[in-house]
């Protein structure tokens, strides 16, 4: 399963040495969540943040962008470094057009959904998807709690990925029994926040260890 740490959840005062511990400590993508205080009610990371993460590790970066009009901003972030970057098609009129785009530029293409939004409008979007990000919280914010009814559209995305071909990853409150569970299910990777990895004295290559036995 790929394991990859919000870095929202980080120490920003020790921004280089938490990314080369969570380096070495086995992670499998770094994901980073941006916000404009307009789509969501948060502002976190920048463009600044994922250029600096990016001189730190040759590892993924994902960019999880919470912004409204992301069609004219994706170029920045992948200037910056990012691998795969996540849109929400509920801030984006012309989602396969700006994953296509994503894709000419030689990047994942993703798309992030909400709990509100349901997965009958979108089926045609997930033949240009590389990954879904499932938002198991509202966005916006860390340490909220797992929203149960998820599980449905989780159910119907690993009968969809017969069809299509995408990762699903799940995010938002993703504790140990959560990663368990969903991974039995064929969910492909978590979102680990303050639910699973930073917590407990914030050892990151002991959690890592745990959490790839789940
Ligand atoms: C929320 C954001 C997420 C959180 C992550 C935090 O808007 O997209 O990536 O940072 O879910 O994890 P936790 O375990 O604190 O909910
Ligand atoms: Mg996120």
């Amino acid at each position: 399963k790929l394991l990859c740490p919000s870095m929202m959840c980080a120490d920003f005062t020790n921004l280089k040495s938490e990314v080369i511990n969570l380096d070495q400590a086995g992670i499998d993508m770094f994901h980073c969540d941006v916000m404009d205080g307009s789509f969501v009610p948060n502002m976190t990371m920048g463009i600044m943040d994922i250029k600096a993460i990016r001189g730190l590790t040759d590892r993924l970066i994902d960019v999880h962008l919470m912004i409204e009009d992301p069609a004219s901003k994706v170029d920045w972030f992948i200037d910056a470094g990012a691998d795969l970057i996540y849109i929400h098609p509920e801030s984006e009129r012309y989602s396969i057009k700006t994953l296509q785009h994503i894709k000419e530029r030689k990047k994942l293409a993703g798309i992030a959904i909400n709990p509100d939004t349901s997965l009958s409008a979108l089926e045609d979007i997930l033949y240009v998807c590389d990954y879904v990000l499932v938002m198991s919280v509202n966005p916006g914010f860390a340490g909220q709690k797992f929203i149960d009814f998820i599980e449905k559209k989780i159910d119907k995305l690993i009968e969809l990925k017969k069809e299509y071909d995408f990762k699903i990853v799940l995010d938002g409150a993703c504790s140990e029994p959560i990663i368990k569970k969903y991974s039995k299910k064929g969910v492909d990777g978590f979102i680990l926040g303050t639910s699973a990895l930073f917590k407990d004295g914030f050892n990151y290559a002991e959690k890592m260890k745990e959490l790839r036995e789940l």
